[in-house]
């Protein structure tokens, strides 16, 4: 069995940095190709893509198991195979009542926050000043932080993760992370001890590293 997880270019790639985490959780081993995102030819970068999936977007988990070649795309579907396929990865909760909140988490953030992503794009390796936020970026804000309050509340104690073990709703929330330190968002005690802790990931280190290299390079 082998698994190849395909990227974006990590310092911009918020929905690639999402199942690189849950990959990592699962200490499985895996290859990984990094395509470089905003090269000025954009249909180049999305015909590069499309040789990895028709979606043309990243990321792609290609698995090769038993002669068999399967290509999953889009961060939450890839997120969800994984931990199917690696249940003593514990990436949802064992209990049924937090898993479905947690399943929640993971889809709002899938499916919402279009004024945070737009205003406060991510850029891993840099600090940015902060840009005039619209109320609804200012109201996605508020949403977030008071759920992460919610969750940490209720199970933070058991592992200081939003339901305690480590789980994909910490995936999908790790480039949000990201952005509230790029951009200083002010944040409460609680969820600066969560920020610190998802930080502090080898994986999430290691995605920085890869990012300020990017930038390094020129290419972020
Ligand atoms: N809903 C998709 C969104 C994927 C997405 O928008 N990926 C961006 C990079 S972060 C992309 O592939 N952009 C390439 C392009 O637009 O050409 C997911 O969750 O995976």
């Amino acid at each position: 069995m082998s698994y190849t997880l395909i990227v974006g270019t990590k310092d911009w790639s918020s929905w690639s940095l999402r199942p690189y985490l849950a990959l990592c959780a699962t200490g499985q081993p895996f290859q990984e190709v990094v395509i470089r995102l905003r090269e000025t030819q954009h249909h180049a970068t999305r015909d590069t893509i499309r040789k990895f999936s028709g979606a043309g977007r990243v990321p792609v988990l290609k698995i090769e198991e038993a002669g068999k070649t399967v290509t999953v795309w889009d961060s939450l579907a890839i997120c969800e195979t994984i931990a199917e396929r690696h249940p003593e990865a514990g990436l949802w909760p064992n209990d049924w009542a937090a898993r479905a909140q947690a399943r929640s988490f993971a889809a709002e953030m899938h499916s919402g926050f279009p004024d945070l992503r737009d205003q406060l794009g991510m850029d891993f390796a840099r600090t940015l000043p902060m840009p005039v936020l619209r109320r609804q970026t200012q109201e996605q804000i508020a949403r977030i932080l008071s759920s992460w309050e919610t969750a940490l509340a209720e199970h933070g104690s058991q592992g200081g993760f939003l339901f305690g073990h480590f789980s994909i709703a910490d995936c999908m929330y790790a480039p949000v992370v990201s952005r509230f330190t790029t951009y200083g968002i002010e944040v409460s005690a609680p969820v600066n001890d969560y920020m610190a802790r998802v930080w502090a990931l080898p994986a999430m280190q290691a995605w920085k590293k890869a990012s300020q290299q990017e930038v390094d390079e020129g290419i972020a």
